[in-house]
């Protein structure tokens, strides 16, 4: 059931907003709201204790030279540590050198934290993010 809300908001800050809103493409101010409020309860639910061992879902990204075979290994040896929580993996040879792998994850907060960021924090990554997501089922 939808209800309608009323907000009252600065000039200014409408102004920017629907700015912002325009450049992302959004067909309206009430879904851009609606997404901005779904955004903030699952980077909630990832920081609530309350939430901790409920299963959560997250998207590692990954860019680093291949040519270090140590550092190939280890990010293997981590993904086989976990392997439980590896839904998918998908590896794309970008050039000669670099390769970018992006995985999703599957399991509690911790678990999922503890293995994206020792993915990321490994030397010789160049870039890597873990971006928190979510089932799906706490969301409208
Ligand atoms: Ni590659």
């Amino acid at each position: 059931m939808l209800e309608r809300v009323g907000i009252s908001l600065e000039d200014t800050l409408l102004e920017q907003f629907d700015e912002l809103i325009k450049r992302k493409g959004y067909a309206n101010r009430s879904e851009a709201i609606r997404d901005l409020i779904r955004d903030q309860l699952v980077q909630e639910e990832w920081k609530e204790p309350k939430h901790s061992g409920k299963e959560q879902v997250a998207v590692v990204t990954l860019v680093y030279d291949h040519d270090s075979t140590t550092l190939g290994h280890k990010l293997t040896h981590i993904q086989h540590e976990h392997h439980r929580a590896v839904v998918s993996a998908l590896h794309v040879h970008l050039d000669a050198h670099n390769c970018l792998e992006v995985l999703i994850l599957r399991g509690t907060a911790e678990e999922l934290l503890t293995m994206g960021e020792g993915l990321v924090s490994t030397k010789g990554v160049k870039y890597g993010k873990v971006v928190p997501a979510t089932t799906g089922r706490t969301l409208d």
